[in-house]
């Protein structure tokens, strides 16, 4: 038979090996509100997505994350899982109002036993635990005084890192502050289809500064620990590209790149703002008054590793419009390109050094329940380009799937499946996917 007449997966079998470095991190990412439920016991408190997923109208078919996958009942059950699976690294997320109920002031006890019982069972089965302090679940009453809106946030936020460095600096290898900051940005504060569900650009670009802040004060918290472990941030980045051959698309794929990258990269690895894109901002843009001197040089000390969210590329016009190029999927905002995730790990080697990096999500959702035969292509084609960023001498340490579980897709509520591990939320039955078995094998062999 001809190579090109051969089904593609006999073409990869007899392709060479892909073997990852010795010790690479082989892991599963989820976050707090998106798979805890539990969400009015044991003295937690509200976040602004309690109050937003209840109000009408906000996420499809009325779902919340009241009870989401159960995870805060069943750890027991979903750490045999991951062990199951042979995970090494496992991300989580802590909710804020889990432990502090109010955001500040008095320790919920029982909110932080449950992450110790998770970090202790996570390191009784060999896992790594990769902790992210803010997956957007602001403590609704701080959200009363302005959340992220007023500057102090970041403060609340770094005293927030401050307890749980302390609780479990002695356990946690690897810390994550914010989680796609951008992502507040564009979706909570902008497009408002995310909470708080605002839409005001001025204000969003208030909120990005603040959050970073709120970074480089967490990170200055930690050092100010006994706390052992590294701590950066995950961004949610994506190589920005012309649609088409003309100067016009350039130029608008430059802009765009000062958006989706550069405003959140530079100020962490440069300590500043990319000049463009600061050029950009109208003289009275709020943003302006809200960037005060040393802030910069607080977002930018010394971040020891950089969390990469990758969901694909993003192709813009002459115009500055969105087009999509490549595949997509169930969420229709993803360009599936696989290059691009090689394109992005050379081009942060190449512009901000050789940071450690640790890729903290990839993934698609899909509708097939279990034989998701498109969702290990997907995994298949991304990790075989992540290998091929370590070959061009890329520092990238670990992997991280989006997601474990079927979970809460935020506005989408339950409509879209992103886990490797099927959730029944009827009776909160989980059920491996093949996916899930495919990557036990990759695991195993540390490689594909
Ligand atoms: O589910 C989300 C996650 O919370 C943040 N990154 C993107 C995922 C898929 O939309």
């Amino acid at each position: 038979m001809l190579p090109s007449a051969m089904h593609s997966s006999e073409t990869r079998q007899d392709a060479a090996r892909l073997t990852f470095p010795a010790g690479f991190g082989w892991g599963a990412a989820t976050s707090a509100y998106q798979i805890e439920g539990a969400a009015k016991e044991d003295g937690r408190g509200p976040s602004v997505w309690d109050v937003f997923s209840h109000e009408p109208g906000r996420v499809r078919n009325g779902d919340t994350g009241d009870v989401a996958a159960d995870h805060y009942h069943r750890l027991g059950e979903d750490l045999d899982l991951m062990r199951d699976l042979g995970l090494t690294s496992y991300r989580f997320s802590i909710a804020w109002p889990r432990v502090l109920p109010t955001g500040r002031g008095a320790v919920n006890a029982k909110g932080l036993d449950f992450y110790q019982r998770l970090v202790d069972g996570l390191l009784k089965r060999g896992i790594a635990p990769v902790a992210t302090l803010f997956h957007w679940d602001t403590p609704q009453a701080l959200q009363d005084l302005g959340g992220w809106e007023n500057r102090d946030c970041a403060n609340w936020f770094a005293d927030y890192a401050h307890t749980m460095f302390t609780a479990l600096g002695d356990r946690v290898p690897t810390w994550l502050t914010l989680n796609e900051p951008k992502t507040v940005v564009d979706v909570g504060y902008t497009a408002g289809t995310h909470a708080p569900g605002k839409q005001d650009r001025q204000l969003a670009n208030v909120v990005g500064h603040h959050l970073l802040l709120g970074h480089g004060l967490a990170v200055q918290a930690l050092r100010g620990t006994a706390a052992k472990g590294r701590i950066g941030a995950a961004l949610s980045l994506s190589p920005t590209y012309p649609a088409d051959d003309t100067e016009a698309a350039r130029r608008q794929a430059e802009i765009a790149d000062g958006e989706e990258n550069r405003r959140w990269l530079d100020p962490l690895f440069k300590g500043r703002y990319p000049q463009d894109w600061l050029a950009a901002q109208a003289p009275d843009a709020p943003v302006r008054t809200a960037i005060r001197d040393g802030d910069l040089a607080i977002i930018s000390a010394q971040n020891d590793v950089l969390g990469v969210n990758y969901y694909g590329t993003t192709h813009v016009t002459g115009t500055g419009a969105r087009v999509m190029l490549h595949p997509t999927s169930q969420a229709t905002w993803q360009e599936i390109s696989p290059d691009g995730l090689h394109d992005l790990l050379t081009r942060i080697k190449r512009d901000h050094g050789d940071i450690p990096l640790t890729i903290t999500e990839n993934g698609l959702p899909t509708t097939n329940p279990l034989k998701d035969t498109d969702r290990i292509t997907f995994l298949r084609d991304h990790l075989t380009a992540a290998h091929r960023a370590i070959q061009d001498g890329v520092k990238l340490e670990s992997y991280h799937l989006w997601s474990l579980l079927d979970n809460f897709e935020w506005a989408e509520g339950y409509t879209q499946r992103w886990g490797i591990v099927n959730v029944d939320f009827a009776t909160q039955q989980r059920k491996r996917k093949a996916s899930a078995d495919w990557y036990r094998g990759v695991i195993a062999a540390n490689g594909l």
